[in-house]
């Protein structure tokens, strides 16, 4: 029995040395959670001085833009965005703002979450770090793009394996282009999409069991 079973496991790790591409395929087989766009949240600290709010629909704009249910629609062109304004003080020189505000997604469900990514609608680079909670009080911290650069499109963050989360927070820490001529404390920015990437929390074992093997195989060959 044991020997069969250290068969299979050389054969399991055989198949990924000869076809790499295996690998390859488990990045490309995440799954995108369906959490409901108008469920998430905005808020920030009252003592922060900081008035972030979602742009209401302008007078005379029909095409769909500027609501919540763009965020996670699968449309990554125009008009599906939706867009934040906000008035705080901030660095002149950095574009942080002196206090962040928050961004809260409930997926609905507890997830093991694989990957988080934006795409922006300008190209108006934004500062955040993300965070993620199982009960919605405590959270941890997940990934750092506070160095996003101006001119970013797209934002990707992708979680160590052990994360695992139904609330996803997005730190806003501020905009890489500070200076738009609007005064130079009131400020906006917009996004295409927010993709949430992972697997119903309990249910994926199969999967990560598969991961593990095809990325850590010695650790396979000390198991008994
Ligand atoms: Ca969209």
């Amino acid at each position: 029995m044991k020997r069969l079973l250290i068969l299979m496991v050389v054969s399991i790790l055989l198949a990924g040395i000869i076809f790499p591409s295996a690998v390859c395929a488990t990045e490309d087989s995440l799954t995108e959670i369906d959490y409901d766009p108008n469920a998430i949240t905005m808020y920030t600290y009252e003592e922060s001085g900081v008035q972030p709010l979602w742009t209401p629909v302008p007078e005379g704009v029909t095409d769909g833009s500027y609501l919540l249910d763009c965020l996670n629609d699968g449309v990554y062109t125009r008009p599906s965005f939706a867009q934040i304004e906000f008035l705080g003080v901030h660095y002149l020189e950095t574009g942080y703002l002196n206090k962040a505000f928050y961004i809260r997604i409930d997926l609905g469900k507890v997830y093991d979450l694989d990957k988080l990514s934006i795409t922006w609608f300008t190209n108006r680079g934004v500062n955040y770090c993300v965070y993620g909670s199982e009960d919605g009080s405590d959270y941890n911290f997940f990934d750092d793009q506070s160095e996003t650069e101006d001119g970013t499109m797209y934002t990707e963050s992708v979680f160590d394996e052990d994360a695992r989360a139904r609330y996803i927070e997005i730190e806003i820490l501020g905009l890489t282009r500070h200076d738009d001529g609007l005064g130079g404390e009131k400020n906006f920015f917009a996004m295409y999409e927010i993709d949430v990437y992972g697997t119903e929390a309990g249910k994926n074992q199969q999967q990560l069991l598969r991961k593990r093997l095809l990325l850590h195989p010695r650790k396979l060959l000390r198991l008994k």
